[in-house]
């Protein structure tokens, strides 16, 4: 089905497994849509506002813990090492380690062809000395990465505690995954973010300015966009929740008063104070991120932390 796409005015096809999520997601109790789907142009350029905000610790504390571990990590790493990063990769902790390293060859893996190939332009004007293989991948399975570093040894790179974003049965899975990936003697470098108190962590996902409460609106406004949608937006609030039980913050679009709505012209209805539960992002303590690296076929080596502990890289060989 083609559909308008509002930002530019250009047409594009909705993706049949967006609706699916949706349509399902919208029906089973509690509802729930998959938080990748916060990812088109819009919700792209509002995460990237969100990882400059003052709540928003997790990316400047991440990114000064890895400008200070460059060397370190450069020696228990070793040399020749190719650097294969799970995601298109960031304009800054990707150079980061990139600088400190000195790898054989960079691997960015990514589903969306289109962002890992701009993102490895970039990357490849900056190091000009660098291989640069972009691989278009769904990274969650086992993958035969490109032939040209079958002998080096590997270093994954997993930093944002984007495995945060799964529960800890997928976050299990996927290190499976990447440790098949890799191969023999490979080696990973991961971003988690710290369990700390509520009141840090739920304005981490609920700033004052309103950026996340728009991150998370705007699957709404997707949804009307893409799927022929007629959600009242203006009947849905963003909500932030701390579940201490399972050690994650939640985000959902509350319902603020009884609504109805069509979406791909099949009718719903949701009562005031429902919600639509739109993302998990779990928090590590030192031990539970140990534990979960383990539980992934991985046995951590070194980790590494800002002074106040908010956030953690840790190091662990295959
Ligand atoms: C991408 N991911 C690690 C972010 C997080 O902190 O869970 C996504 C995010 N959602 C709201 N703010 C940031």
């Amino acid at each position: 089905m083609l559909k308008q796409d509002d930002a530019d005015g250009t047409r594009s096809f909705a993706d049949p497994a967006f609706r699916a999520d949706v349509l399902a997601g919208l029906e089973r109790r509690p509802r729930a849509i998959p938080a990748r789907w916060f990812y088109d142009r819009r919700g792209s350029e509002l995460f990237e506002h969100i990882t400059d905000l003052p709540e928003y610790y997790p990316t400047r504390t991440e990114v000064a813990i890895l400008s200070r571990i460059g060397d370190d990590v450069r020696a228990r790493i070793g040399e020749g090492r190719a650097v294969v990063e799970f995601g298109s990769g960031s304009s800054t902790k990707t150079p980061l380690l990139l600088e400190a390293i000195a790898p054989s060859a960079y691997v960015p893996i990514d589903i969306s062809g289109d962002f890992l190939r701009a993102s490895s332009k970039v990357l490849a004007a900056r190091f000009p000395n660098l291989l640069v293989l972009p691989f278009e991948a769904d990274f969650m399975r086992p993958l035969t990465l490109p032939r040209t570093i079958a002998d080096a040894p590997k270093l994954g790179f997993f930093p944002g505690s984007t495995i945060g974003n799964m529960t800890p049965a997928m976050a299990t899975d996927l290190l499976r995954a990447m440790k098949a990936s890799l191969g023999e003697g490979a080696m990973l470098l991961i971003g988690m973010d710290r369990i700390k108190d509520a009141d840090v962590l739920v304005p981490a996902y609920d700033d004052a300015a309103g950026v996340t409460a728009a991150f998370n609106m705007n699957l709404l406004e997707r949804i009307n966009r893409e799927l022929d949608g007629t959600v009242p937006i203006d009947a849905f609030r963003h909500e932030a929740r701390w579940n201490d039980d399972r050690a994650r913050v939640e985000m959902h679009l509350t319902a603020t008063r009884d609504a109805t709505f069509d979406v791909d012209k099949r009718p719903f209805a949701i009562a005031a104070g429902e919600s639509i539960h739109t993302e998990n992002s779990h928090k590590y303590g030192a031990r539970d991120a140990r534990i979960l690296l383990r539980a992934g076929g991985w046995t951590p080596v070194a980790e590494w932390t800002d002074p106040d502990g908010l956030f953690a890289v840790y190091l662990a060989e295959a």
